[in-house]
């Protein structure tokens, strides 16, 4: 038999984790051949309720479930892994102001990092979901100097999601006809998603809509739909998140499919000009298990100044937590 693949996951007593999990265990993120250990971290108040997730997991009687930890010891988790996903976060209480969000999850994961540099193999592959989910992947990355960098990444493919069925709808065409979507940015209101070198059925978008649809409508329904999922529910888009993070890892270990991309959030490089080790979403492909900033793509000033806002938003974040970079 297979060796399992080694996936840690924080937070996973949570929501977002409850829909997520069932997935990953019966092969949605590394497809179903492939056996899964799942390394499950959570704090000492939620064990109890990690331990009713493992009982559910059981249940499921998953075939290729190799194995099920549940631990509250960071040392514990990370330890023999291939994969982390980042999901616990501390959530936003009231009169709470952005930078004790900001500093408060930043202890976390540079205290998580640091574990991760000790005991984690260097080319474990990482997303990070906890918001600000950008920059605590900036900090986390700069706790693991011993971890490959290129593997430290966060998720924006629930907003890449979230464009591709928007234009769907708007055109009234089906998923699998959009190709080519990007989400530039940060995972905040400041995203910038793009049709501009979208083509449904083979037909450029920017043709098919109106450019004040993109601008004034696309734009901002996408950027504040986790906003409207909260409105609705009462609580955060989970079912829909769990759902990105396994088209996240998938992608990235299974490789795009030839005509498409993805967007993911990576370590800038300094393409399209924005400032180099910044965690920014780019369209990427994927191939053998790494990833690539589709290059040389011709950005409209609109777009571009856009960028550039989302771009300033991160570089105040990572101001805000410069003590612990
Ligand atoms: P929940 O509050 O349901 O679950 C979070 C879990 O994390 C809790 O069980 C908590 O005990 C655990 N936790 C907190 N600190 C921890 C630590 N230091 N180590 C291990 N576990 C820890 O939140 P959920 O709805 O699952 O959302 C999780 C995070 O995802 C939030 O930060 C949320 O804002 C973020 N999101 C990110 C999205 C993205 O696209 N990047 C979209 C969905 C979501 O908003």
């Amino acid at each position: 038999m297979t060796d399992p693949v080694r996936i840690a996951i924080t937070g996973a007593a949570g929501q977002i984790c409850y829909s997520m999990l069932f997935r990953i265990a019966s092969g949605g993120m590394y497809g179903p051949n492939q056996p899964v250990a799942l390394q499950l971290l959570e704090i000492p108040q939620a064990m109890g309720v990690l331990e009713a997730v493992k009982m559910e997991l059981d249940d499921c009687a998953f075939p290729l479930l190799a194995e099920t930890i549940c631990t509250d010891d960071p040392k514990t988790a990370f330890t023999n892994i291939d994969a982390a996903l980042f999901v616990g976060a501390k959530p936003r209480g009231p009169g709470m102001e952005r930078s004790d969000l900001l500093k408060d999850n930043g202890k976390i994961f540079s205290s998580l990092g640091k574990i991760m540099n000790d005991v984690a193999n260097p080319d474990v592959k990482v997303c990070v979901v906890g918001n600000p989910a950008n920059t605590n992947a900036y900090i986390l990355k700069a706790n693991a100097p011993n971890l490959n960098p290129r593997n430290i990444t966060a998720l924006t493919r629930l907003d890449h999601n979230r464009a591709i069925s928007q234009l769907a709808a708007k055109v009234g065409s089906t998923v699998p006809e959009i190709k080519k979507m990007v989400i530039w940015g940060n995972h905040s209101t400041t995203q910038v998603p793009d049709i501009s070198y979208c083509n449904v059925a083979g037909k450029a978008a920017a043709g098919m809509v109106d450019e004040a649809w993109a601008r004034e409508d696309f734009i901002p329904t996408v950027a504040k739909r986790g906003a409207a999922v909260i409105a609705a529910r009462g609580s955060s888009s989970a079912a829909s998140a769990g759902n990105a993070v396994v088209d996240h890892m998938a992608s990235w270990v299974n490789g795009t499919d030839s005509d498409d991309w993805t967007s993911m959030s990576v370590p800038s490089d300094g393409s399209y000009g924005i400032k180099e080790g910044l965690i920014y979403s780019f369209p990427v492909t994927c191939q053998n298990g790494d990833w690539k900033i589709v290059q040389d793509l011709p950005v409209s000033d609109f777009i571009q100044g856009k960028m550039k806002e989302s771009e300033a938003e991160l570089l105040e974040e990572a101001d805000a937590v410069k003590e612990m970079v």
